[in-house]
């Protein structure tokens, strides 16, 4: 009896802030601007390219991101060959604000070398080494096209051996 009564306050309580909540979500958006979109915190995502024992891969190898928000996407070669992060349609889809070439030191903290501006279209990182690309997405889509087109002694891409993956855009 006495539980049942000290819960009917709490329950009209949460009620009201229901109703509270979904009144917000219903104020209609203004017609304004977002801002400088590229100027946000950045989303932190990393992409080791190629594995340590050799394989011809990305891990992970499916990526997803939203569109409006700005990503620190660092690319991480983890192998002893060179490797690409390529995709065109994921490219098409983006606003760069930056790429910055890295170099970790002995502590573990990383110095940038270099910074370039501008589209970029794909992006190559050497064994041992990291790039990172700061982006937001604009346009939304799945990209199955993302590969690493070099190609191994065997005459076969690393694409072909398995170094392919997909980027979702939501
Ligand atoms: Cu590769």
């Amino acid at each position: 009896m006495d539980e049942a009564h000290t819960d009917q306050p709490t329950l009209a309580r949460r009620g009201v802030l229901l109703a509270g909540g979904a009144a917000l979500l219903t104020v209609p958006k203004t017609a304004g601007s977002a801002g400088d979109m590229t100027r946000q915190e950045p989303v932190e995502v990393s992409v080791e390219l190629g594995r340590p024992d050799g394989r011809h891969a990305f891990e992970p190898s499916r990526l997803r991101f939203e569109t409006g928000r700005l990503y620190r996407l660092i690319l991480r070669n983890v192998s002893r060959d060179p490797h690409y992060f390529t995709s065109d349609e994921f490219a098409a889809r983006i606003f760069t604000r930056k790429v910055q070439v890295t170099q970790s030191g002995p502590d573990g903290r990383a110095t940038t070398l270099a910074e370039f501006k501008g589209s970029i279209r794909e992006i190559e990182v050497y064994p041992g080494h990291a790039a990172e690309w700061w982006f937001v997405p604009v346009a939304t889509g799945r990209m199955t096209d993302l590969r690493c087109g070099i190609r191994a002694a065997d005459g076969q891409t690393h694409a072909q051996h398995g170094m392919t993956g997909e980027i979702e855009i939501v």
